[in-house]
């Protein structure tokens, strides 16, 4: 069976500048952040993934947070295009890193709005995107209009939360866990469970049965270990710092 393959960016020289909605009590340290990449990019590996770094895009101190930059729906990449002003270069790597995989590449069409990978959650078919400060309504209409069938594209309205997935994730079951309170519950239509932390909602699936979560979420580990999900847990107190979380430093591809 071919490997599943796992796109990261290392993080650049200008990381600690990183966008944030509120200072951190402790300033970002960039070699700690620099390691836990590294054991970041481990764990896929020691879980069966193939790792291919995209190229770095140090003037972007946000770059680390792949995920936003590109979605992939199957074989197709779609390329975002990212909310904050600071963040709009790390795509221009994206289509040369996916077309070079094999992979269809698409772009949406100029004008339409913004849209950020982290406030897309897919669950089979169904493509729920958040709207948020990053991503717009019209940029939601223009990859519903992009997708086609069978991927059904889902709005939901956000409150006090980055991203959609900052707030809700799910096991590979389809369960959504996470912060219900951030989410336009009836537009989602699925019911949210909560978990003891706010970085239990989190949850990568790297495995059928096995997630990747945060170290600072052990209560939540503890509940999904005990349901029989294996976890593995890894250590990103930097990047939790700039309001990152694990979805984001990797795009996930199975081929
Ligand atoms: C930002 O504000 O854009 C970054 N500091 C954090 C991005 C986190 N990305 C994500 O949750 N998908």
């Amino acid at each position: 069976m071919t490997r599943p393959l796992a796109v990261v960016r290392r993080p650049g020289p200008r990381l600690v500048d990183g966008l944030v909605l509120e200072t951190p009590a402790e300033p970002v340290d960039f070699e700690q952040a620099r390691g836990q990449w590294q054991q970041y990019v481990d764990a896929l590996t020691g879980a069966g993934w193939t790792v291919i770094e995209c190229p770095p895009a140090d003037d972007c101190p946000d770059a680390v947070f792949i995920e936003d930059a590109v979605v992939m729906f199957g074989n197709r990449a779609v390329v975002c295009r990212p909310g904050a002003p600071s963040r709009r270069n790390e795509t221009l790597a994206i289509p040369g890193v996916f077309e070079d995989l094999g992979l269809a590449v698409s772009e949406l069409p100029a004008g339409v709005g913004t849209i950020d990978g982290g406030d897309v959650l897919k669950i089979g078919r169904d493509v729920y995107v958040g709207v948020s400060a990053r991503t717009t309504s019209d940029a939601i209409s223009a990859l519903a209009d992009l997708l086609g069938d069978p991927w059904n594209v889902v709005p939901v309205a956000l409150t006090g939360t980055l991203h959609l997935k900052s707030a809700i994730t799910a096991l590979p079951s389809g369960e959504v866990i996470g912060l219900s309170e951030h989410v336009d519950l009836a537009a989602l239509g699925r019911p949210v469970r909560s978990m003891p932390e706010p970085e239990g909602a989190h949850v990568v699936e790297i495995g059928p049965d096995h997630v990747l979560m945060s170290a600072s979420a052990p209560e939540s580990i503890d509940v999904l270990r005990g349901e029989g999900w294996q976890v593995t847990a890894v250590d990103i107190s930097e990047y939790e710092k700039l309001d990152g979380c694990v979805t984001c430093l990797s795009v996930r591809l199975r081929r």
